[in-house]
């Protein structure tokens, strides 16, 4: 949206105008430096100036990459219905699909010496990682459609409700070096809401988890898979993954089974402590550990997760505990099924 007139046909029209109309436009025309640039979006000006401020970068190559971008209604109509509203026993059936899991074991048979190498490099489980890229983009084929910067645009200059966060992001989208990107900022696509890869990540997680694995000089998410790969890994190794630890394990309460309030799966109870409140986990597993739980509506009825430390890296990846669980399940079934087949 424009949000004032071209000067040069105000300009044309003036002979027209009686006498105080023009002396206005005089007066005007004093100010014309000022005005002479029309920001598109509503605080372009304002990001442009803070971006120029913090990298160098050229405001007038800043402000035409933003010229070019578009508001669009069909990004907002996204992010006002995300998938994580639904219960478990309907967000399971869209993300742990056979076909997912499938497809998952094939990947990981294809890669399997790189996928392994690099989770034990980062000391993280190879099966998460391949479960990651399975539920962000289903092994890389569906990466989004929208281009990068007219989600961020909208997003971030449109859509009051979340506009901190995803203004944070435009302008770190803004401020990536070339090396940090698969391309040009203007070509570049993604999801609705702007990340990208396939590992989906938002412009701050490729500025502070991308890695270019392959050393080709650039952190390439669309087309490098040892990128790909170890930018995940990375991601779960700075959030605190625990090497061969537990992510969730189901539990069956007792009758009595104490009713808990869970903010979120920061792990805060020791399992000792869940164990006696009536949580009993399905498997053994060694005391110690702090844990969390999640109730959940499934299909069967109530489902209890005792969750631990690397659920919660996970949630950092998505917010949602429904997310988390699918990832888990996800994974599990991939490294079941690359076991059986592995086996003679
Ligand atoms: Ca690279």
């Amino acid at each position: 949206m424009k949000t004032s007139m071209p000067l040069l046909s105000v300009a044309r029209r003036a002979k027209a105008l009686p006498y105080r109309r023009l002396a206005m436009l005089g007066m005007l025309a004093t100010a014309i430096p000022a005005l002479a640039w029309a920001q598109k979006h509503p605080g372009q000006a304002q990001l442009v100036r803070e971006v120029a401020a913090d990298t160098g970068k050229d405001p007038r190559a800043l402000n035409a990459l933003l010229d070019g971008a578009k508001r669009q209604q069909s990004i907002i109509d996204a992010i006002s219905r995300p998938a994580e509203a639904k219960p478990w026993k309907d967000y399971r059936p869209i993300f742990v699909t056979q076909q997912r899991i499938v497809d998952g074991i094939a990947f990981y048979r294809a890669h399997r010496a790189l996928i392994e190498r690099t989770a034990h490099r980062y000391h993280v489980a190879p099966e998460y990682i391949v479960a990651i890229i399975g539920v962000e983009t289903s092994y890389g084929r569906i990466v989004g459609k929208y281009k990068v910067l007219d989600a961020l645009v909208t997003l971030g200059l449109y859509y009051p409700p979340r506009a901190s966060y995803f203004r944070g992001e435009l302008k770190t989208l803004l401020e990536l070096p070339e090396s940090h990107l698969a391309g040009p900022v203007a070509t570049l696509t993604g999801s609705y809401a702007g990340a990208q890869g396939w590992g989906q990540f938002m412009p701050s997680s490729i500025r502070d988890y991308g890695v270019d694995a392959d050393g080709d000089g650039h952190i390439d998410l669309q087309r490098s898979l040892p990128d790909i790969l170890a930018s995940v890994a990375n991601y779960f190794a700075k959030h605190g993954w625990v090497e061969g630890g537990p992510v969730t394990v189901p539990a069956r309460p007792d009758r009595a089974a104490k009713a808990l309030a869970v903010k979120d799966s920061t792990p805060q109870w020791p399992l000792e402590q869940l164990q006696a409140w009536g949580y009993t986990p399905a498997r053994a597993l060694g005391p110690g550990r702090l844990a969390s739980l999640q109730t959940l509506q499934g299909e069967q009825g109530t489902e209890y997760w005792i969750t631990f430390q690397n659920f919660y890296v996970i949630t950092r990846y998505n917010r949602s505990p429904l997310y988390a669980l699918a990832v888990h399940q996800l994974a599990q079934a991939i490294a079941a099924g690359v076991k059986a087949k592995a086996a003679p």
